[in-house]
């Protein structure tokens, strides 16, 4: 990360007292664990910072410190002249919330780590290489000399460990380690954000993952491991759309799979699907054909249209990327 990216951060955070911080629409526990964490730095410094999303808080990440404060974009009164953009390629990613909370004149800083961030935003700090946008958030609270707080600590730690899929996927490097050691030192606890994000189900989301389970189908060969999760599944198993977060690693799981998918009808003819790849799949790029996004590991996307069409479509795209990707295949 060049110097000059940094340099840019210290006069845009002097420069203003009060701060609203977003992140992406499903936020994840980056979105919402580098957001909170940025709260605390800020607030630590003398600002005020409200983060504000437009998609509720997933229950499991109810736990972090702060989480009760963030609000919705309906729920705020004030428009801000300083925004923070966090681990969002893009501003709609975040929903109305720049449109609907900001003055029109407000400066935007934007820290991310997507793979074809689209360049918006007035300062910023966009490393792919990170594991995490809160890797990053972690890099700038040291060059503003903020002490890591273990409310910091711990809301970035959460961060780092979710998009690394706890330390297992290929974005986990020595300097990620380093990070989230350093975390721990700082009073991240480690085990309780481990229950937390792996270790800790509600009923509905157990009855929805059975349900998803069962609808496991092995395609293109056993190369796609796909799984459907229908509005009545939803109701059967009192579920909500985000009680299904993270089931497509079952997907993926599936031995021989290259592709995880996990298709899902989150309303009458909105559809929500998600992508896991080995590697050997770039499922961003396959995203991208559908106005979603992501990671080259990890993307995901909303379309309207039918379930069953949708499912269709997709695993023809992934299979147009697999023999691109290996003609052996
Ligand atoms: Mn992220």
């Amino acid at each position: 990360m060049s110097d000059a990216a940094f340099e840019a951060f210290e006069p845009f955070v002097l420069g203003a007292n009060e701060f609203l911080i977003t992140s992406h629409v499903d936020p994840d526990g980056d979105a919402v664990g580098s957001s909170l964490g940025l709260r605390a730095a800020l607030q630590d410094l003398g600002k005020t910072a409200e983060v504000v999303l437009e998609s509720p808080l997933p229950e499991a990440l109810a736990f972090l410190p702060g989480a009760e404060t963030i609000r919705r974009p309906a729920e705020v009164t004030k428009q801000y002249g300083a925004a923070f953009l966090l681990d969002s390629s893009s501003a709609d990613r975040a929903g109305q919330v720049l449109s609907r909370c900001l003055t029109p004149d407000a400066r935007v800083a934007v820290i991310d780590h997507h793979w074809g961030n689209d360049g918006y935003g007035h300062v910023r700090l966009v490393n792919p290489e990170a594991s995490a946008t809160a890797e990053l958030v972690y890099d700038l609270i040291e060059l503003l000399r903020v002490p890591i707080s273990p409310e910091i600590a711990e809301c970035l730690y959460t961060g780092i460990l979710s998009d690394t899929g706890g330390f297992r996927y290929a974005n986990t490097s020595s300097r990620t380690l380093r990070v989230a050691a350093r975390l721990v030192e700082h009073g991240a606890r480690a085990s309780r954000v481990a229950e937390a994000l792996y270790a800790t189900k509600t009923g509905p989301s157990l009855r929805i993952l059975g349900l998803a389970l069962a609808s496991l189908e092995a395609r293109s060969g056993g190369r796609i491991g796909a799984m459907t999760i229908s509005l009545e599944m939803f109701e059967k198993a009192g579920a909500k759309p985000e009680d299904a977060d993270g089931i497509v690693q079952y997907a993926k799981a599936l031995a021989g799979a290259r592709v995880g998918m996990l298709v899902q009808e989150v309303a009458k003819d909105e559809i929500r699907a998600s992508l896991r790849s080995d590697g050997s799949v770039d499922v961003n790029q396959v995203a991208s054909e559908f106005g979603g996004g992501g990671h080259r590991n990890a993307a995901g996307l909303r379309v309207r249209g039918g379930l069953g069409q949708v499912r269709e479509d997709l695993i023809r795209a992934l299979e147009r990327a697999m023999n691109g990707a290996s003609p052996s295949s």
